[in-house]
């Protein structure tokens, strides 16, 4: 990774936290819509796997892939706008959090069924293979989601066919409150489906970038699909209307150690890179202001209901 790659890395993962912690105020002040999911603790592995991206290729994150989406251009005001229901924000009001795609941005919209945009993505892989085209898709899939129907027979598909989709495992400690030894028989992986797959640690941005380089290398060879397993942990609950107690305060600050963002900064001081010392609050000053503006705008009339919709 080359000194440019890693500041724009650093700003994405820095940018998605300082980001979540306004979205956790605007919660507790009762002005979002819904709960906020954070990805506290697993910013590397949404960031540093889109970061390894072409321009052309698409992704699909899910709920905890916010950081993803920043990589490819979206803005902290539309994520306010979105989360606050405003009419002005990607959906006019319709949703409230980050399920919301951009066709110019090459993102796919991320829905709550869980598994379900694998074999979507398995057919965005098909149409660049179909077209001769050198794209890969990429989606993120945690370790409840991988034991869903959908995540076998959208990866089993893309391996029969050698389509060059990418899946990065989130193996994160929970489903919810759930333990991945209480929900499936072994580790995460797609080794019985045929998968060529690389696990990481997810919490070291530079090793998840260099493992997302070689998966879109692997995919764009017509090698087949990769899962990318980042071992990771959810450092908050599920969503903020969780507050996590069913988690060994210990196991916690295990975690807290493995921080992805003082460990990336690390090593790029090792490098003799560093980001702007400014960075962070230069960040918080246009998050709020930017969470003021969308707090300024406008509710969805009710006469716009339908409007983008389909229906009769
Ligand atoms: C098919 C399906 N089953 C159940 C749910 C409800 N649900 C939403 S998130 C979640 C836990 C997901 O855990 P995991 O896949 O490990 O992702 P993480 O939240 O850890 O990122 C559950 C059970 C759902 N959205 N879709
Ligand atoms: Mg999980």
């Amino acid at each position: 990774m080359d000194r440019d790659t890693a500041l724009r890395l650093h700003e994405a993962m820095l940018l998605t936290r300082l980001t979540e912690e306004r979205l956790v105020k605007l919660f507790r002040q009762g002005q979002t819509l819904g709960s906020v999911y954070r990805s506290l603790g697993q910013e590397a592995t949404a960031c540093a796997t889109a970061m390894a991206l072409g321009p052309d290729d698409v992704i699909a994150p899910m709920i905890r892939n916010l950081g993803s989406m920043f990589v490819r251009g979206a803005t902290p005001l539309e994520i306010f706008l979105q989360y606050l229901g405003r009419a002005t924000g990607p959906t006019g009001g319709r949703e409230h959090n980050n399920h919301f795609g951009s066709v110019e941005r090459g993102i796919l919209a991320p829905t709550s069924m869980l598994g379900a945009l694998i074999p979507v993505m398995a057919g965005v892989a098909l149409s660049f293979r179909q077209k001769g085209e050198a794209r890969v898709a990429m989606t993120w899939i945690g370790d409840g989601g991988s034991s869903t129907g959908a995540f076998y027979e959208g990866l089993n598909f893309a391996v029969v066919q050698r389509l060059p989709l990418i899946v990065v495992g989130e193996s994160n400690g929970y489903a919810f409150s759930t333990p991945p030894d209480r929900q499936m028989a072994g580790r995460m992986s797609a080794r019985s489906q045929g998968a060529f797959t690389l696990t990481v640690d997810g919490n070291e941005a530079a090793e998840v970038h260099a493992a997302s380089i070689q998966a879109r290398q692997h995919c764009l060879e017509g090698k087949g699909p990769v899962f990318l397993v980042c071992e990771t942990f959810r450092r908050s609950g599920h969503a903020e209307h969780d507050d996590q107690r069913y988690v060994d305060p210990q196991l916690l600050a295990h975690w807290a150690a493995k921080d992805p963002l003082p460990r990336f900064e690390t090593w790029m001081a090792h490098r003799g890179w560093h980001p702007d010392p400014d960075l962070s609050s230069r960040m918080e000053a246009n998050l709020l202001a930017a969470a003021e503006q969308a707090l300024a705008a406008p509710w969805p009339e009710p006469a716009d209901l339908k409007a983008g919709t389909f229906s009769r």
